[in-house]
């Protein structure tokens, strides 16, 4: 029986619980995150976005035909997103142009990798990190201003059902995978999770 992505949820929620309930995320809804974590987060998630962007490119270069439509509007939503990103940094007075943190380079390195993994792997990397952000936004609730835009943008219902339709296309892609394949994509899923955990925890431990 092939692994499916509701199999790898299932199967180790202790890193998925990590990956997605952080205290960053609960200050963000109490209000008690600082200028300081908020701001180190958005300047390094805008560059982790930039290179997520080449990744689903790259996955799009080699998913199938039936895939092309969702993975494409993926794409469009992430060049408004980056557009975004630039908006809200200028509002805060934030300099984009920023060295990555440590946990930021290991993450976009990670995406740079799977250009040499199958398909199965790629779609399974892609929804995971996806339903990372949709999960992680959404679990604590309505989140006060200034945070309600940024919950809202991983947490609406709509980001919710592009993930659900990740989730199938990386199932199709799994179903037909080699033994060897599966198991490379469990080791990506795990890895998102644990990347997910530290990419929370670098902003939280911001102090400039
Ligand atoms: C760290 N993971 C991280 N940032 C994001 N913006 C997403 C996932 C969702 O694209």
């Amino acid at each position: 029986m092939a692994i499916t992505c509701e199999h790898l949820i299932d199967a180790h929620p202790t890193a998925w619980q990590q990956a997605t309930v952080h205290p960053f995320l609960s200050g963000c809804q109490t209000g008690t995150i600082r200028p300081e974590q908020f701001n180190t987060w958005l300047v390094q998630d805008y560059l982790f976005v930039k290179e997520f962007t080449r990744m689903l490119a790259r996955v799009l270069a080699a998913a199938p035909d039936t895939n092309l439509d969702s993975l494409l509007s993926g794409l469009g939503a992430l060049k408004d997103e980056l557009l975004w990103f630039q908006a809200k940094a200028a509002e805060r007075q934030l300099e984009l142009n920023t060295p990555r943190q440590a946990t930021c380079q290991q993450y976009c390195e990670f995406m740079a990798s799977l250009v040499t993994v199958p398909y199965a792997v790629q779609a399974t990397a892609l929804w995971a990190i996806e339903y990372a952000y949709n999960q992680g936004w959404q679990l604590p609730g309505p989140m006060p201003q200034p945070y309600s835009e940024f919950a809202d943008r991983w947490g609406n219902l709509g980001f919710t059902e592009y993930v659900k339709i990740l989730a199938q296309q990386a199932d199709v892609a799994l179903a037909t995978a080699t033994p060897e394949a599966q198991q490379q994509a469990q080791a990506a899923f795990l890895r998102v999770a644990a990347l997910e955990a530290d990419f929370w925890q670098m902003a939280f431990n911001a102090v400039v």
